[in-house]
């Protein structure tokens, strides 16, 4: 054995910047990278002007995520008759699906091949600017995604009141005097439609300034731990609770609208049987509370209604985050500074001419509506299983797992058993892509360049950052060139590359002259920079945007790599009057789509609510399914336990297991007593139910699949979005 040779440093260790991948805060990193390009250290980048150095766990595990050794490499194919698995180059795995997606196609229609695109999608330029390629080439109504099991509501109000679905107003977190937060934990989530790194220290600071912090969660979370007051509310009924808040602002003459809105006495009418006390008998929230939140939001300076996934997923998810701005227009608070206000991103967004509209098509089965070009994920089982014409037959998912996370998961897992042929682009074997004939593996997020094209957007501060690939790729292909030749090989156009044709470049090319002939700039082609063509659509895209050098500004994309540790572009300012994409003009207040909804809202309240109900939880160390594979991130506090008031255990009799029951399906999983939980509910993180799973470390801490619990009957009707919190459930001792 030979002495490693300390003395000698090895020069070629380097350290690198780059955004973290891992959730919407977008952090910036400090990466240590070896000679083998080895990720081998990441912190905090304290230069990052947003960031300014916070880091937190699963950021500072990005070395340990990055390298692996259950990532997969190549692509892997499976043999149907034996369930072996084995690698094949590229060129071979595209044919495969080049010789099965159109034949599908030819015989069945376009709609016999749906697409599931997951979360990780919205944290890649590969899945920002090239999965729509890839959903243009499938021309299928059936395309589904994370987001009807995230944040649909929300979009689906904003579409409603603002004319455009992106148009997502974020709390104006730095300047505002009180925040009124129901459903989020962003101590544990670093936040969601609301993009702040550090978002534990910027609720600090709030506190520090002598703002108010008040957290409505049916449990003591951390957030709420740290915030001036915390209320308890009954899973499911926060729709309530918001309308005795505008019930109260009317009838005490706390409005104050300081902009043009359309439904004014609308939205008075529909909250005027919503009373506090009314509303308290099902909230939780006793009615005085009720009353002083209301005169606290009209008195305070600036106040700002925040409401995440544990008011989204729920059975009246959109009319919850409706209500949230209806609260912040009532009490003067939308789009001025300390209220909630748009980010102003370096990169447009989707430019809408036409006020949003949803349901422009249905879905075969269930006859749900389209949002956003998505169906319900909720009813992707339905698709596949439902016999008869426009039956889903073959499936591409891309950076999903649906089986851990849609809430028919568990009937997923053995519906995609039956599917003529599925593709998965996925950086592991797992409980979904288990089911794959192709599995098409994404490079290392650290050979991946990075623009936040969509976080941005949703931004506390306005801010930009880019960072190119620090590893080369070597003989793979980046992640936009596997959309794109995937595109091309369900379309029956030429996939592989050759001497004189390479698929991601005449794509980009395409899509550059487009745009330079829509933005009346062909001219200009020249000036544009970068060393691949997904950077000339990155600089392309700055120079056009609010900041751009072709705009009257400075922005393009030298601007950005000059600035490798991100570059601030101010704090938010108003500009309700260019986001605005509605008919009248002005904010709806009263959609007719939200009112309609209120007979549902109202049938709720008159039925009993059930015994026990189940809510969701999110884990500091841990993102959705995919980070249980990192020796660092497993064990300790995040475990797959079921929290339950102690109460509860003595009521129910119960041992340290428990059988916990649905209308969907049932798990047996420990218990965690806790009085940080409400009695009356139980919760139980998802993400788990790792048994199936080809990841080694993510199998011995394998949990159970909470989505075997989630019922995907029940959905938020307006948005079709799944229901994860207050499921009705029985627990009984195992
Ligand atoms: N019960 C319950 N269910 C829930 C939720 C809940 O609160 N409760 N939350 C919902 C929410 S908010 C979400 S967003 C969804 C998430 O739903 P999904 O997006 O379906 O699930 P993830 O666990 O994020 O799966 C990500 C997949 O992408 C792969 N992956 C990771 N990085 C990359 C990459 O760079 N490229 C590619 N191609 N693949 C990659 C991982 O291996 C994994 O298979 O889950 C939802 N499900
Ligand atoms: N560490 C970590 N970070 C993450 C993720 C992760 O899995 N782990 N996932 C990422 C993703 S995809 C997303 S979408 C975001 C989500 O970010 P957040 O919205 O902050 O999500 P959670 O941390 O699940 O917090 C939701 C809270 O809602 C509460 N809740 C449940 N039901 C109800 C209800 O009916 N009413 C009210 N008022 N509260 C309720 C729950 O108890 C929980 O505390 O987090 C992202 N960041
Ligand atoms: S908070 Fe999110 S973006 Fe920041 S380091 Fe952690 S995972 Fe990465
Ligand atoms: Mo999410």
């Amino acid at each position: 054995m030979v002495a490693p040779n300390l003395a000698a440093p090895d020069t070629a260790v380097r350290n690198l910047l780059r955004t973290c991948p891992l959730c919407e805060a977008a952090c910036g990193l400090e990466l240590t990278v070896d000679s083998q390009d080895r990720v081998t250290g990441a912190r905090g980048d304290k230069l990052d002007p947003f960031s300014k150095g916070f880091v937190c766990p699963k950021g500072a595990s990005f070395g340990q995520l990055d390298g692996d050794p259950d990532r997969l490499t190549e692509p892997m194919v499976r043999d149907r008759a034996t369930g072996a698995w084995r690698t094949v180059g590229w060129a071979e795995a595209f044919d495969l699906i080049a010789a099965r997606i159109p034949a599908i196609r030819a015989e069945y229609g376009a709609q016999a091949i749906a697409l599931y695109l997951g979360n990780p999608n919205a944290h890649t330029v590969a899945g920002t600017l090239y999965a729509p390629a890839l959903i243009r080439a499938l021309g299928t109504k059936n395309v589904f995604s994370a987001s009807t099991a995230d944040q649909m509501p929300k979009q689906v109000a904003c579409g409603l009141m603002f004319g455009d679905p992106l148009a997502v107003p974020v709390p104006d977190l730095d300047r505002t005097d009180y925040v009124l937060m129901l459903g989020a934990n962003p101590l544990e989530s670093n936040g969601s439609l609301c993009t702040a790194p550090d978002f534990p220290g910027r609720l600090q600071a709030l506190r520090a300034r002598g703002g108010r912090l008040i957290v409505v969660d049916p449990r003591r979370t951390r957030t709420a731990a740290r915030a001036d007051e915390h209320l308890f509310v009954r899973p499911g009924t926060d729709a309530y609770l918001l309308f005795g808040i505008v019930h109260t602002l009317f009838a005490e003459g706390l409005t104050d609208v300081g902009i043009a809105v359309a439904g004014l006495d609308e939205v008075r009418a529909a909250a005027a049987e919503f009373d506090p006390e009314t509303v308290a008998a099902r909230t939780g929230v006793p009615a005085e509370t009720v009353r002083r939140l209301a005169r606290e939001l009209a008195a305070a300076p600036t106040a700002v209604v925040y409401a995440r996934i544990g008011t989204c997923t729920a059975e009246f998810g959109t009319v919850t985050q409706w209500l949230v701005d209806v609260i912040n227009v009532l009490t003067g608070n939308l789009d001025t500074p300390g209220g909630a206000m748009f980010a102003t991103a370096a990169v447009r967004g989707i430019v809408r001419t036409k006020p949003f509209r949803p349901g422009r098509w249905r879905s075969r089965v269930r006859d749900l509506p389209e949002s956003m070009g998505e169906l319900p994920v909720a009813t992707l089982i339905d698709e596949i299983t439902t016999p008869g014409d426009g039956q889903v037959r073959a499936l591409i998912t891309a950076a999903g797992n649906p089986v851990l996370s849609a809430p028919s998961g568990a009937r997923l897992d053995a519906a995609f058993a039956g599917l003529d042929f599925m593709v998965s682009l996925d950086c592991y074997l797992n409980e979904t892509t288990r089911h794959a004939d192709v599995i098409l593996p994404p490079p290392r997020p650290v050979q991946s360049p990075h623009y936040d094209f969509a976080l941005l957007q949703f931004a506390v501060r306005n801010y930009a950052r880019f960072s190119p690939p620090l590893v080369p790729l070597g003989d793979r292909p980046s992640e936009a060139a596997v959309y794109v030749r995937l595109a091309a090989a369900v379309s029956g156009l030429p996939h592989n590359p050759a001497t004189d044709y390479d698929p991601l470049a005449a794509f980009d090319e395409l899509v550059l002259d487009t745009t330079l002939r829509q933005a009346g700039v062909e001219q200009r082609r020249h000036e544009l920079t970068g060393s691949t063509s997904t950077e000339q659509r990155l600089d392309l895209m700055l120079r056009l945007g609010p900041y751009g050098e072709w705009n009257g500004g400075h922005l393009n994309l030298r601007t950005l790599l000059d600035n490798p540790h991100g570059l601030d572009l101010g704090p938010l300012r108003s500009r309700l009057a260019e986001v605005l994409r509605t008919a009248s003009g002005t904010v709806e207040l009263a959609p007719a789509a939200l009112l309609a909804d209120l007979d549902r809202l109202r049938a709720r309240f008159a039925t009993a609510p059930a015994e026990m109900v189940l809510i969701g939880r999110r884990h500091l160390r841990s993102n959705n399914s995919w980070m249980h594979n990192a020796p660092r991130l497993v064990g300790g506090t995040n475990r797959c336990t079921l929290q339950i008031h102690p109460d509860d255990i003595a009521r129910l009799g119960l041992g340290e297991r428990a059988l916990v029951k649905s209308a969907a399906g049932s798990v047996t999983v420990p218990i965690e007593p806790t009085d940080s939980i409400m009695p009356g509910v139980v919760s139980l993180p998802h993400g788990w139910g790792h048994a199936t799973s080809s990841q080694q470390v993510a199998r011995q801490h394998a949990g159970v699949n909470a989505n075997a619990l989630t019922d995907d009957s029940v959905l938020d009707v307006p948005s079709g979005n799944a229901v994860f919190n207050g499921v009705p459930v029985s627990v009984t001792p195992a």
